[in-house]
């Protein structure tokens, strides 16, 4: 595990297991590199990522929390992807994910000054781990550590943006027949008809209770990620397609052939209006996925 200055000077820390690395930056507690090991990019990272803060970098692994999405007075998919996190070198021990592999603890608690905008106290621990097989694997616990007791609610995702040679030879298994929400139709419901998606246009739903186990297939590069996750009951799938590419700055117009976001999020299953969680004082509530590249 090396600890140094990444672009803007922002710190970063780079995980190294066997030939497959990663890295993460203490902004946004936010992986912006895994590679396989031959060397090769398997997150999406956009060619006109700022590194700035408060911009959130644009591709990797966000954190959205304390909300996913842009409802209230908190911005978009809430603050944690727009804060420094620090490195916690004695966390307490993350029963599920054994360390003899490489891995870095980082923590986010709020300032005063956060408190004012959110006004709750927590601790969110992120665990980066590589395994020994190149797999990439976050494990986050969020502590609700308000001292007046009050429980807290909010949701929580990891907005992954996965590296492709060409979106539209792109499928993704594992999510048919279940029901999703289209945020391009209003958030309508619907259930899934496709023996897996493709991709010919913008696609931004929000698939609820959708199973543990999900598979995103690359057709040229012969390449599959599969995607295991635990306690994140919904998942993203979203593409902005050429206009909304067009639209945002920080994204170069051609780059939606070359990207997959997909989002697991921590939400109540088969939430429609999105009703977050609620977190009693004292108690974690953790979320973990590991992404693995298989040739297929
Ligand atoms: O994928 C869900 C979504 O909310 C999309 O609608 C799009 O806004 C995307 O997240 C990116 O959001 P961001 O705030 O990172 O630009």
């Amino acid at each position: 595990v090396e600890i140094c200055k990444g672009i803007n000077g922002l710190e970063k820390v780079i995980l190294r297991e066997v030939r497959s690395s990663a890295e993460v930056y203490l902004y946004g507690g936010h992986v912006t590199s895994w590679k396989n090991d031959h060397g090769e990019e398997l997150l999406f990272v956009s060619s006109k990522a700022q590194f700035k803060p408060p911009k959130a970098i644009r591709g990797g692994i966000p954190i959205c929390f304390p909300q996913f999405g842009g409802q209230g007075n908190l911005e978009q998919h809430g603050f944690a992807r727009n804060k420094i996190w620090s490195i916690e070198s004695d966390p307490p021990p993350f029963p599920t994910v054994n360390s003899n592999k490489a891995f870095v603890d980082l923590i986010l608690k709020p300032t005063e000054d956060d408190i004012k905008t959110w006004p709750h106290s927590y601790e969110f621990r992120l665990r980066i781990t590589l395994g020994p097989g190149g797999d990439l694997m976050l494990t986050s616990r969020i502590r609700n550590t308000n001292t007046d007791g009050k429980p807290f609610t909010f949701t929580f995702a990891y907005h992954t943006y996965f590296s492709v040679s060409d979106i539209s030879e792109v499928r993704v298994e594992g999510l048919e027949t279940i029901d999703y929400l289209d945020n391009l139709q209003n958030r309508e419901r619907f259930t899934e008809q496709g023996d897996a998606i493709t991709f010919e246009g913008e696609v931004d739903k929000v698939y609820v209770s959708t199973p543990t186990k999900i598979a995103i297939l690359d057709h040229e590069k012969k390449r599959t990620f599969v995607l295991r996750k635990d306690g994140l009951p919904d998942a993203v799938v979203w593409n902005p397609w050429d206009k909304k590419a067009k639209a945002m700055a920080d994204f170069g117009d051609d780059e939606y052939k070359h990207m997959l976001s997909f989002q697991l999020l921590q939400r109540p299953a088969g939430s429609t209006k999105g009703s977050p969680v609620q977190l009693k004082k004292d108690s974690i509530l953790s979320g973990a996925i590991s992404c693995t590249e298989c040739m297929s």
